[in-house]
Formats: structure tokens, sequence, C-alpha cells
């Protein structure tokens, strides 16, 4: 018997009941702007200072000399002795920021307007986190004296909207989407008020993210119009981007030639195809004079593509980077392509090799405004993969990591998944051997062009803009680990803190810190601990991808499968026996997957079938290990769930009412959903294997 439970379509398409120009200010509420409005100010320069400016509305102005803080775009200032500095003046890095600290003082100073604005949220930061961590009063305004700098890391940070603009019939409105409607359209338009736009612009402006793609990439009728019928709506979203230093991007078919009904070919090499292009780039650059460029999904579920053509994905992404390249716009290219009608009796084929056959051979064939950009796993954003090997083997490409904010494989904005710590692990993985997948991507040492990293949003028009109020915690840190990947998810979820609860006394901020540690550090492994067990992938429910389904894909063409039968589980995809994906990867890791015996475990029935009693590096077998940790997850919840009412008289307090009692809902979805993922993974193995738990423990 599977318990009912909400379909994803509802929650998708609910508006939100709030307000829609008041929402929950996440993680930059009054409180945390008041850290810095105190003392003097004063801001210099034009563009994004006047949003600076307006953020230190009421705080007291003074000459730039005296000042308690400064913020200063560097060609508004000649010398040091103007801002009251001693020696020469510093110069900020590129893209970024120099913040001084002296006799009391601090100034900032950005290398243009936007880095100006980025450094400006730095300094309330820092002053949020000394706060938070029992700073005395120096360190919350200006500590000793210093210069400290910062610049990103990856030139692009991009956030992808999987918005549709008319809802969809299966979709709703935003693919994927578990926080509402959207907070760009409405009734199949461009929202008339874009005030939540321009309120996330801000959100976003202060964790470092600098692009957003407004439309789903999977590409409907209504979508394709944006780029012909509504270049005006797009102009305005784009325009409250901008006011935070957010470059808007969209989402295009590549039939859109065809699709909106002006020729009846979209081949990439006809030259009436090229010319369509450019006359739709220069139409949208004339709308949007600082637009971004286009982020395509092509030959992929359904998507139309250049195979229709016999072109290659080169040729493809060529003629569109081609058409934006004059107007200096970036084409985004989805490397997310792969067979979904395949033959799921043929153990050979293999979803996790499609991306790297596919698109390796064409490196060195792109034009240098193209992007490829590569989902982290190679598979589909599960809870744990292999960190994909196409971000290492494309030297002569731009290659941009993708990671998902939106939680579809990790509970949805339903169950806590705090996803810092697997972002970390990500970025710091060291692909091959030497670099981390960071450093790659960014063409840190000059052997490969920069790219950058991209992750699909969680936000919809939900009053607190994620679903799960602790789900901004997510979209906070993609920004972050975006700017400096070296940053420890554990530092980064202070910040959020900090900031969020800005208005707690010290006392009630640190009891906070506290719990939302305890409830969120571990989350991510939980979650895997009571869902697919040791990536082995997917068991989700075919189409909403919610709640356990061990089977739901097995026999489908989607290319998803675990191998399960009475003796065993696991996808062989090693070189000796398997799908010999285990050599798509570079040294050491070609051999660590290779081998069961130095495969680590939790990726072990990612790369191997094995039987169940085969010994993991832990010491339990791989049928106690599903025993025990679907078990042991579950348990945790009890501590999680007594960990937050802890916190209960806190509220309507330092924690808002409305947020508590929506943390409680949530948490009460997440023990249900849990407790039947343990209950159906647990029995589907029992009943596979014959093994008894040794625990003892309950199977049903
Ligand atoms: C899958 C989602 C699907 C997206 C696709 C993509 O289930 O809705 O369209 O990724 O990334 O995970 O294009």
């Amino acid at each position: 018997v599977t318990p009912s439970r909400p379909s994803r379509k509802t929650i998708a398409t609910t508006p939100s009941p709030a307000p829609f120009a008041s929402p929950h200010p996440a993680w930059l509420p009054d409180a945390a702007l008041d850290l810095v409005r105190t003392g003097t100010v004063a801001v210099l320069g034009t563009g994004r200072a006047d949003t600076i400016r307006a953020e230190l509305d009421g705080a007291p102005v003074a000459p730039p000399d005296r000042a308690d803080l400064v913020v200063a775009v560097r060609d508004a200032v000649a010398t040091a002795a103007e801002l009251g500095l001693a020696g020469d003046l510093t110069q900020p890095p590129a893209h970024g920021y120099a913040v001084v600290r002296e006799a009391g003082r601090t100034v900032v100073l950005g290398a243009d307007d936007v880095a100006a604005l980025h450094g400006f949220w730095a300094v309330v930061r820092e002053r949020a986190v000394a706060r938070l961590r029992g700073g005395d009063a120096d360190a919350r305004g200006g500590a000793a004296d210093a210069v400290t700098t910062s610049a990103p890391l990856q030139p692009i940070r991009v956030l992808d909207h999987w918005d549709n603009v008319a809802v969809h019939p299966v979709m709703g409105q935003v693919e994927r989407g578990y926080a509402g409607g959207s907070i760009f359209y409405a009734a199949g338009e461009v929202r008339a008020d874009l005030s939540r736009v321009r309120a996330y612009a801000r959100l976003l402006a202060a964790t470092g993210v600098d692009d957003v793609c407004i439309n789903n990439v999977n590409v409907h009728a209504r979508e394709a119009q944006l780029l012909t019928d509504d270049l005006d709506g797009v102009a305005r979203i784009a325009a409250e981007l901008r006011a935070h230093g957010i470059t808007t991007h969209l989402a295009v078919s590549f039939g859109a030639p065809v699709l909106l009904g002006d020729l009846d070919t979209a081949d990439p090499l006809d030259p009436a195809v090229a010319a369509w292009w450019a006359d739709a780039v220069a139409r949208v650059y004339a709308a949007v004079p600082d637009f971004g460029g286009f982020v395509v999904k092509a030959d992929s579920e359904g998507q139309p593509g250049p195979f229709a053509y016999g072109r290659t994905h080169a040729d493809g992404a060529n003629l569109l980077a081609r058409a934006l390249a004059p107007h200096g716009g970036t084409l985004v290219w989805r490397a997310f392509v792969y067979d979904h009608h395949q033959d799921w009796r043929d153990r050979r084929t293999d979803r996790a090799r499609a991306a790297h056959d596919h698109f390796t051979p064409l490196d060195g064939e792109f034009e240098p405004n193209v992007v490829l950009q590569v989902k982290h796993g190679p598979l589909d954003f599960q809870v744990r993969e292999p960190v994909s090997p196409v971000l290492a083997a494309m030297p002569r490409t731009r290659v941009a990591l993708e990671l998902q904010v939106t939680q579809e494989y990790t509970g949805q904005q339903r169950h806590v998944c705090w996803l810092g710590p697997w972002w970390e692990e990500i970025l710091g993985f060291r692909l091959d051997g030497a670099r981390t997948v960071a450093q790659i991507v960014a063409g840190q040492d000059g052997s490969n062009p920069a790219g950058g990293v991209a992750a699909v949003s969680n936000v919809g028009a939900d009053e607190f803009w994620t679903g799960h109020p602790l789900a901004q915690a997510n979209l906070y840190a993609f920004g972050r680990l975006a700017w400096d990947p070296t940053l420890a998810a554990t530092d980064v979820l202070d910040e959020w803190i900090a900031l969020t609860f800005a208005a707690a006394d010290d006392a009630a901020l640190r009891r906070l810190r506290d719990v939302l540690h305890r409830v969120m550090d571990d989350s991510w492994r939980r979650y895997e601990g009571y869902t697919a067990p040791l990536g082995v992938c997917f068991m989700v429910n075919p189409g909403d991808h919610y709640g356990p389904a061990v089977d739901g894909y097995e026999y489908s063409p989607w290319g998803t499968y675990h191998f399960a039968d009475r003796d065993g589980i696991g996808v062989d995809r090693t070189r000796a026996s398997g799908t010999g994906y285990t050599g798509q990867y570079p040294a050491p890791w070609r051999d660590v997957y290779e081998s069961v015996e130095t495969c680590p475990d939790e990726l072990l029935l990612f790369f191997h079938h094995v039987p169940y009693g085969h010994v993991l590096h832990s010491g339990a077998t791989v049928i106690q290990h599903v025993y025990d940790s679907r078990a042991d997850a579950v348990e945790q919840l009890t501590e999680v769930e007594e960990a937050w009412s802890s916190l209960s008289d806190l509220v309507g307090g330092a924690l808002p009412a409305a947020f508590d009692a929506r943390v409680r809902e949530r948490l009460a979805e997440q023990r249900r959903s849990a407790v039947e993922w343990r209950d159906q993974v647990r029995s589907a193995f029992f009943r596979r294997s014959g093994v008894p738990d040794a625990s003892g423990r309950t199977i049903y």
C-alpha cells in the first residue's frame, strides 16, 4: 500500500497566498542592513552605486575622507587621500573589490559598480558573521587595520529558471519547481508587477550570482515566442535584474525558425537559418542592450537539435554563437544529450557514457563564445553520483559545471536537504588527479579556457521563496560557492544564519545557529541514507520523481537501472566486464573506480554489480548496509524534530511564527516520506535476497 502523497503538480501551481510584493526578506532583513547603517556613510560612483545608496538610505552621510563606511567605484576616486586613507590607493582585483580597514573605518573599492555592490554586501556579511561568532565591537565595525581583496573565481555564475511562461499541462508553471508559481510570469504573460524579481536580484547580488536565464530549457511554444513577441516583457525583467548587477539570458529552441513559423528548416548550415538567427539576436539586443546570451537544450528529451539535419552539435552551437558574437553574447549549450528511448534489456548500453561519447570528439570545434554546460554527474542530479568525466575531457572548450539547487531528486523542498556539503565535495574533487573541478571549469591555470558554474534555481512565488524555508540556504550557498569555491560549506551556513536571523538578540542567535547546524549539517547524507543506496541512483516515482518506487524506472527506456535480482545489485560500468564507463576517467579515477577493492563505498553500486553479501570498506555487507542506513536515517529524524522543537520559546520573536509553522509542516511530511522510503527499500531487498536483517528490526 502506498500512502497518499501530495502531487508535484499541485505544489508547482499553487499560487502564493501572500501579497506578491511583500515576501519574506530571506537573508536580507532590515536588521542585517542596520549593521552598516549605524555609522556615517559615503558612496562614490554611478550605475549600481545608486543601488548601494538606496540600501544605505537612512544612514547619516559624511564626507568620504571621514565617513565610517565608504563604498566607492574605482574610477570615481583619484587618490587615497580623498578617502582619508594613508599611502597609495589600493587597487581592487579585476571584477572584484578591496576592503581597506584603517583607523576604525571601512573603505570598499570596487573594480566597477557591480564589484562595488559585491564589496558592499561582503561588509554586511562580515559584520553579521562577526556578531554570530561573538566578535567584539571592533569586529563589528572596523577591526584591526587590514586590506582584503576578493574576486570571483568563475567568470560565469548563472542561475537557470525552468519557468514556463504559460502553465504546462504536466509540468505546471515551473518545471521541477517546489515553491509555487513563477516570479516572472503569470497567466501566460510576463507579470505586470515585477517587484519580486527586483527583490530576488537583490538577494542574488548579495551572494555573487551575476547571470539569470529567465525561462525553461524545455522551450514550449509560448516560451519560444518570448524571443519575438514579448521582448518588451523580457526588457522589463532585465531592467529589474540590472539594478542589482544581474545579466539576463534566454533559453531558446533550436527549432525556433520553424516553430515560430518563419522557415521550413532549422538546418544550422542553411544561410537562411543563420540570417534568421542574426535578425532575432539583433532584435533582442535592441530591446536589451546588455543581454547575456542564449541557453540551449538540443536533441535531448524531445527538444529539437542539429541531429535532425545530420549536423553535429558543434555546427548547432556555432550557428547561434556566431549570431551572438557581434553583440558580445554567450551561447550556453547543454551537454545533457542522451537516448531516452534505449533498450532496457541490453546491459551494454549506458546512459552515463552518453555526454562523453558524444561531445569529446568535438573538442576544439566550438566558437570562443560557446560554453558547454555539463551536469555534475553523468546521469541526472542524483543524491550521489560520481563527478562527470566530461568536465576534464575537453581542454579546448569552455565548460561550465551545472548543479541543481531545486531539489528535484533531493526531497523537493519538502525534506530538509542542505546541499552545501555535496557541492563542496563536487567543486573540490580532483578530477584530473591534480586540479579541482572548480579550478578546471574556471580555467585557473590557463591550460583550458574558462567556463563557470550554473545551477537550476529553486525560487518561486512562495511566501518564503523556496517552499521549505531552510532551502533558502541552498540558493545562498550556490552564489557564495560560485564566487569562492574554497569556502567551507559549514561557514557558508553560518553566513546564511547570521544574515537571515540578524534581528535576533545575541543569545537567540547562538541558539538558532546551534539548532540549524544540528538540523542541516548532515541532512544531505541523511537523505541519502533513507533513499537509493550506495550510488545506485533513481528508485524514485517516475514522472514526479518524489518518493520511493524501487523498480519505477527499471523496465522503462530512460537508462536508469539498478539491475537488482535475487543475487545482487548495481551497474557494472567497468572496462573489464561492463559498459566501459570507467575508461572515460583520467588517472587515478579510471583505476580507482574499476576495482571493487578501491571503489569508494558510496559509489560502489554506480560502478559495480555485486552480491548482497559483498563486504564494504565499512565492514558491513551491502544488504546489511541497505537495511541499517535506512533505519538509522529515519531514527535521526527524531533528533532533528526535537532540536527544532527546542526553539519553541523563540517563536514569534527571533523565529517568525510563519517560518516555524512552515518548517514543522515540512518536517512532518519528511518523516512520512522517509518512513515510506525506509520500508519500501528494506522490504524490496529482503524479498529479493531472502537475507534477514541481522539487527532484528522489523521488515514489512
Ligand atoms: C531532468 C528533469 C527534467 C529536465 C531535465 C533537464 O527531470 O525535468 O528537463 O533534467 O535538465 O532531471 O533538462
